[in-house]
């Protein structure tokens, strides 16, 4: 793979006026006073009224308050979009693991240091330096396989990011992979997330689980492009053709426009790097201060917003007689948002679709059957002349030949069928979704009928990684032992029948070893279902438990409501204000 190298030397001027202006405008605590105040705020709401679903929200802001860290630029998105890549070659150095495969395990943080230097910070809080060399032990499936070595972040510096001051470059782990514990660390670090780079490759342009990113995306920051990547692989019409799909697909679907960029590691390299330095990396370095506390104010403003939202939902309730209150409570959370019924409806979804899993399978595996025995047939009747020996020694041979070759078409057929054994998976994941926003739309219009009130969107997802393949195994249909009577079988005389006894086996073969490994995909696609319903279930759970203790802890503190509103109103104003002033 080729890496440019960025035009420092063209750089490095601009970013020393630019600088000036920046140093210019430091931030001194001051300037955080109206987000910190209406951080505090909320907390200390979110504490009264027992508000849990906030909690890891209000403590990234609190330690992003306190820290005054870097801005993180994350470059997220789909598996194998080619983040990694991506940063790779705005550093002008192969830092980071890529490849063909999903590759980056873990959540790395580049930035600038007059020397290169790694350090890996475990879960426990331990904190280890590595050669950067050992990188790749610690950041790649190959090295840190699942992320068994517990590192939650690893930290690079590196003299090549001098050109964005104030910046950390964030590599993030693949969505949507086999590895569902990258998704999950990606995502569990989306709110920690200062500006986007939302990665999408020109072979799958925009998927469902992209835009659903960018949604949750817009609740944790104001700064979200898009990033075309492997433009090369389109012919220069069809690239202008695709930005404008992205765009206007863009505008569409989430109601707001996002700037689009085009990369390639292959074909104009620097011209794209360059735009994309200009544009975004030092607008955001030079203005490093301003754009820090935008992103700080964004992410307390959309918190307390849903902090609001909830309550609004205590006031309303808390204003009613307590009769009435019951019956409020009973007409919210009618029998058809009953957490039983609900739980009911998803353990129907997962055992109609399990139920189906092995016959959708099977059917599939049905149509290869014939082809496979007869491949194999062919096969052997070709190697057959070849093999020597006495009948032990030709029924050893035959059980190694089968069982290679049997191994490796079942490899095969898992590697490049697997796609049509998804269904019922993808099935049900349309029923969990389906299940999740009716239950949500129904909770909405019933809030909405009683109170009067919206009720704010949820950071509802259900993760659709793909189940890993078996370990492709082989069952044996050697059921004869004649072979244990070697010495008195005379092969010049039985060897035609022998053959014939092994090409016979082979239809049995085939047939149980294939619905092994149907029974080896069903039950991996039946527990990622299973994942997906508990997933479904504890969103349904969380969010009644959050309404009925904001219905039923009300009672009586209709005051203490209204000033906790009003004090958050309050303070977003005051936050709202101080942005207009810069
Ligand atoms: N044709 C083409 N291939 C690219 C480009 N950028 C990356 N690739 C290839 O795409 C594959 C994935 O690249 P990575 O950078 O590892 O992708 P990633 O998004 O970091 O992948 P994960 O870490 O697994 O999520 C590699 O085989 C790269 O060689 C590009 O601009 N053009
Ligand atoms: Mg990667």
């Amino acid at each position: 793979m080729e890496f440019t190298v960025t035009a420092a030397g063209l750089i490095t001027p601009i970013r020393k006026v630019l600088l000036g202006v920046f140093m210019a405008e430091s931030t001194d605590n001051k300037s955080f006073l109206p987000a910190r105040d209406l951080l505090n705020g909320v907390r200390d709401t979110c504490d009264r009224l027992h508000i849990a679903s906030l909690k890891r929200r209000i403590d990234i802001c609190a330690a992003l308050l306190e820290e005054n860290p870097p801005i993180d630029v994350a470059i997220l998105g789909q598996f194998k979009a080619g983040k990694s890549s991506f940063i790779n070659s705005l550093l002008g150095k192969p830092i980071l693991p890529t490849g063909v495969v999903p590759v980056t395990t873990v959540i790395t943080r580049l930035q600038y240091g007059p020397g290169e230097r790694a350090a890996v910070t475990h879960f426990d809080g331990s904190r280890v330096e590595i050669p950067l060399e050992k990188l790749a032990d610690f950041t790649s499936e190959a090295g840190n396989s699942g992320n068994i070595k517990n590192v939650e972040v690893v930290d690079v510096d590196i003299p090549a990011m001098a050109d964005y001051p104030g910046l950390r470059l964030v590599d993030t782990p693949g969505m949507g992979s086999v590895f569902k514990i990258h998704m999950k660390i990606a995502q569990d670090w989306l709110p920690e997330v200062g500006a986007a780079i939302v990665a999408v490759s020109s072979d799958r342009p925009l998927s469902d689980n992209d835009l659903e990113l960018i949604r949750e995306l817009t609740r944790h920051t104001p700064n979200i492009i898009l990033l075309l990547t492997k433009v090369d692989l389109l012919l220069p019409d069809q690239r202008t053709e695709v930005v404008q799909f992205l765009e206007k697909t863009l505008e569409k679907e989430l109601g707001k426009r996002f700037p689009v960029f085009c990369f390639s590691t292959r074909v104009d390299t620097e011209q794209y790097n360059r735009r994309i330095e200009m544009e975004i990396l030092l607008k955001l370095s030079t203005n490093r201060d301003i754009e820090f506390r935008n992103i700080l104010r964004h992410k307390v403003r959309s918190l307390a917003s849903v902090c609001i939202n909830y309550l609004e939902i205590a006031l309303k309730s808390a204003l009613q007689a307590d009769r009435e209150r019951d019956e409020i409570r009973r007409r919210i959370l009618d029998e058809r948002l009953s957490l039983t019924a609900i739980q009911e409806d998803l353990m129907l979804i997962t055992r109609e679709n399990s139920r189906q899993t092995r016959t959708f399978i099977m059917q599939h595996l049905g149509r290869l059957e014939q082809p496979l025995r007869e491949k194999l047939t062919e096969d052997l009747r070709g190697e057959l002349p070849r093999w020597k020996g006495n009948l032990w020694r030709l029924t050893r041979r035959y059980e190694e030949w089968l069982t290679e070759n049997i191994t490796a078409a079942l490899e095969s057929i898992s590697r490049t069928e697997n796609r049509y054994f998804l269904g019922t998976l993808k099935k049900s994941r349309a029923a969990f979704d389906r299940a999740l926003f009716s239950f949500r739309a129904l909770l909405g219009q019933n809030i909405e009928t009683v109170l009067g009130l919206k009720l704010a969107e949820a950071d509802w997802r259900i993760e659709v990684a793909e189940p890993s393949h078996p370990d492709v195994g082989f069952i044996r249909v050697f059921d004869f032992h004649f072979d244990l009577l070697w010495f008195l079988i005379p092969m010049f005389l039985f060897r035609k029948l022998f053959e014939k006894h092994f090409l016979a086996l082979i239809p049995r073969a085939a047939e149980m070893n294939l619905s092994r490994l149907g029974a080896q995909w069903e039950s991996r696609i039946n527990v990622t279902i299973e994942e997906m319903r508990k997933q479904a279930a504890g969103y349904v759970k969380d969010e009644i438990a959050t309404i009925e203790a904001l219905l039923e802890g009300s009672s009586g503190r209709t005051e203490e409501i209204q000033e906790l509103i009003a004090g958050l109103q309050e303070r977003l104003a005051d936050l709202s204000n101080e942005g207009g002033k810069k």
